[in-house]
């Protein structure tokens, strides 16, 4: 069997993430029909998987079942090399329930200190997943992409962790990056291009 996403088809945007939702939008390009977690009442479901592939495929297959439509999910998050990939699956959740990342990047620059390591590097992982509803089939997909951290945060675009990541081959850190700069070569981009080769190129 192979799996096509045609042009046009109806696509749930399984996110509730607004940077996330406004990066995944640009990316689409208009080629389906984007409808909202948000608009169509989908509840963020636990994220009681283990990694993130396994996040996304969680939460691809929940807003396909409960819309009865196609579902596409990202999980992602930052690793930092000196602790281990932390905070990593559970980026979002350093943030609190206020999401703060202000305080999330404060605690990534105090467990780097703690280590007493020089050592900077980074990257940011995304899993994308599409589901189809009712147990059907699901395509998963991860982009990596590397750089280094730089305290204090820098710049105010984007959103979560960019005012403290400068990719590889830049000097701007994310957050100050032309918003398309870092839709050209993010791990989201990487991702996309991959889930693009497998269902809609
Ligand atoms: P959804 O699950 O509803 O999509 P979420 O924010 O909970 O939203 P995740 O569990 O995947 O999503 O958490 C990913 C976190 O990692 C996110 O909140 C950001 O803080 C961070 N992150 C992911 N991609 C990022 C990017 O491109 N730039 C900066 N931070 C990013």
């Amino acid at each position: 069997m192979t799996l096509k996403l045609e042009a046009g088809t109806k696509l749930v945007a399984a996110t509730h993430n607004p940077g996330k939702a406004k990066e995944l939008h640009a990316l689409l390009d208009g080629r389906f029909e984007v409808l909202t977690a948000g608009s169509l009442n989908i509840p963020e479901p636990d994220e009681t998987e283990t990694t993130f592939v396994g996040n996304a495929l969680l939460k691809a297959r929940h807003a396909a079942d409960l819309s009865g439509q196609i579902a596409l999910a990202d999980d992602s998050g930052l690793s930092v090399t000196v602790l281990d990939g932390a905070p990593g699956i559970y980026s979002a959740r350093w943030a609190g329930p206020e999401k703060d990342f202000r305080m999330a990047m404060d605690k990534v620059a105090e467990r780097i200190e703690e280590t007493g390591s020089e050592d900077r590097s980074a990257w940011f992982t995304c899993a994308l997943a599409v589901a189809w509803p009712n147990g059907g089939p699901a395509v998963v997909v991860q982009g990596e992409v590397h750089g280094t951290l730089i305290f204090p945060p820098r710049g105010d675009r984007g959103f979560g962790y960019d005012p403290i990541f400068i990719p590889d081959g830049y000097d701007q850190t994310f957050g100050e990056m032309d918003p398309a700069a870092k839709d050209a070569m993010s791990h989201r981009a990487v991702a996309f291009e991959k889930l693009k080769a497998a269902l809609f190129d």
